[in-house]
């Protein structure tokens, strides 16, 4: 049985790191645990891909051959990795990890927003599959930049229909108090409010909070984990979330 993670996130929220991450975190539980790069655009990455889309795309050679930018050449080669996802397929299912962590691309939107993206999360080999949404803790330490940043991962969330967790990443770049802050801005919507008051206008404030509150809503039960891909605080914490969804117990955290 594979079981199968997609990392998802803002550009530079850190899900390359984190992939790398979860990888060494799996590996010395003695875990098979292999590593996908879905993203053309990389030029390296902090893991070793068991498996890479750039071995069948080359983003360099698009951009050159049809006159191209990087961007245009990016929606063109995650259209044309459609194709490869039965050879990438073969590959894993030869290889038969128990869990595969898949890196995506930089710019989220085009694997979050386009049909591809769905396509892939479909149709990408996986017995089980869930996604985790990587938050930046630095940009999130503004009520606004939060509330907008998990209102991305709940639109990604509701695309996919797949188990997710939201996950924040870079606490080590926060002091203590600003990480539980963060927290308690996410459990406790009054908080939240009153930071948000402070901050900007009474109209901005309100409109936000609505959000958040809808948001809260109809996302019940979502879980939010605070961790750094860097340093591994919190790192166990969300393993055992990612293992009682994939595999509904603790049997693999021994
Ligand atoms: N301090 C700290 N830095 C981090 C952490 N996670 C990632 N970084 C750094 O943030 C930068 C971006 O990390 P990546 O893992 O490349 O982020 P990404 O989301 O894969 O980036 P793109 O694929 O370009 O969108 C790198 O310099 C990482 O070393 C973290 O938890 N703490
Ligand atoms: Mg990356």
């Amino acid at each position: 049985m594979v079981a199968t993670i997609f990392i998802v996130g803002l550009a530079g929220s850190g899900k390359s790191l984190l992939s790398y991450s979860l990888w060494e975190w799996f590996s010395k539980q003695k875990q098979d645990v292999a590593v996908l790069n879905l993203d053309p655009g990389v030029i390296n990455t902090p893991y070793n891909p068991d498996f890479d889309i750039r071995e069948y795309i080359d983003i360099w050679d698009l951009m050159s051959k049809h006159n191209i930018g990087p961007n245009t050449a990016l929606i063109v080669s995650m259209d044309l990795a459609l194709a490869y996802i039965e050879k990438l397929n073969v590959e894993i299912g030869k290889a038969n990890p128990d869990i595969l962590i898949v890196d995506t691309p930089g710019q989220m939107e085009i694997f979050a927003y386009r049909v591809v993206g769905d396509y892939i999360v479909r149709n990408l080999l996986g017995d089980k599959k869930m996604l985790i949404f990587i938050m930046d803790a630095v940009f999130c330490k503004d009520p606004k930049n939060f509330i907008s940043n998990l209102l991305v991962a709940a639109s990604t969330r509701y695309r996919f229909e797949i188990p997710a967790i939201n996950v924040l990443n870079k606490i080590d770049l926060l002091d203590k108090e600003e990480v539980l802050k963060l927290y308690s801005w996410y459990r406790e919507t009054e908080v939240l409010t009153r930071e948000m008051e402070k901050h900007y206008d009474t109209y901005e404030a309100e409109m936000m909070i609505k959000m958040f509150k809808l948001l809260k809503k109809y996302s019940v039960g979502n879980l939010f984990f605070p961790v750094s891909a860097e340093t591994l605080d919190n790192l166990d914490v969300l393993i055992q979330a990612v293992t009682r969804i994939l595999f509904g117990g603790e049997e693999i955290l021994e």
